[in-house]
């Protein structure tokens, strides 16, 4: 927290019918907390301005998601995104996507009536490409749109509760998997994610670019995106502590 503390030296000159106007004169020592931006009075890494923009108060705990997006109320500071938004960018052709809290209604095409996405939409499960009839957050989807963009906006009232809050679980089964993730992790590195599976998880991993029509190695997971993780000898189950 920044403080810049100012000297007022006030000086009160007082005229009475009795005393000379000159003859009063009192200094008082004012001190004042002055905000630079940066001034972060609950000490939760969140700047008061930020949290005020957003939440209109202070009151936001840094580690929730106050959207459901998948990241944190902090890591959105962090990232400079809104805090408040979750939205999902679909773009023309493929997407590689995912939902990182689950909305209500979880069937697809209720979801994306009001968009042009051409069915079915895909997932992978144990070792084949799928149609999807609901979304997973724990698993990449591939979606085809015809338009440009488009944009889900999924409101906090319409999501479902939150798949636990210190960690979660998902199985890589072994061959091909298409997973994403529903929290990001504080080290989302997946070297972290993986660690100690290494010997059997092909640490490539890979996720789609839609800019380019190519697939692209990840070094990092975000919710709201798939990827292919490859388990070379057998079924490996996965914990996520969002807290590392
Ligand atoms: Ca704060
Ligand atoms: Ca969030
Ligand atoms: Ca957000």
């Amino acid at each position: 927290m920044t403080a810049i503390r100012y000297l007022f030296i006030i000086i009160l000159i007082q005229g009475t019918p009795d005393l000379p106007a000159s003859s009063v004169s009192t200094s008082i020592f004012v001190s004042a907390t002055v905000s630079t931006g940066k001034t972060d009075h609950d000490d939760d890494g969140m700047t008061d301005d930020w949290e005020l923009d957003y939440f209109g108060d202070l009151g936001q705990d840094a580690e929730k998601d106050f959207d459901g997006d998948g990241y944190s109320n902090l890591q959105e500071f962090q990232k400079n995104t809104d805090p408040q938004d979750y939205s999902l960018e679909l773009h023309q052709d493929w997407n590689l996507i995912s939902f990182a809290r689950l909305p209500k209604n979880t069937y697809i095409r209720p979801e994306f009536a009001r968009i042009n996405v051409k069915p079915p939409i895909w997932t992978w499960d144990n070792n084949i490409m799928v149609t999807a009839s609901e979304f997973d957050p724990l698993l990449g989807h591939w979606i085809f749109l015809e338009n440009d963009s488009a944009t889900i906006k999924i409101e906090k009232d319409q999501l479902q509760a939150p798949n636990g809050t210190g960690s979660y679980s998902l199985t890589l089964r072994k061959g091909w998997n298409l997973i994403s993730i529903a929290r990001v992790p504080k080290n989302a590195y997946i070297q972290s994610i993986f660690k100690d599976k290494d010997a059997d998880i092909i640490s490539t991993v890979w996720t789609w670019d839609w800019k380019n029509g190519q697939y692209v190695l990840a070094k990092t997971l975000e919710p709201l995106r798939g990827y292919w993780v490859y388990s070379k000898t057998r079924d490996i189950p996965i914990t996520i502590n969002i807290k590392d």
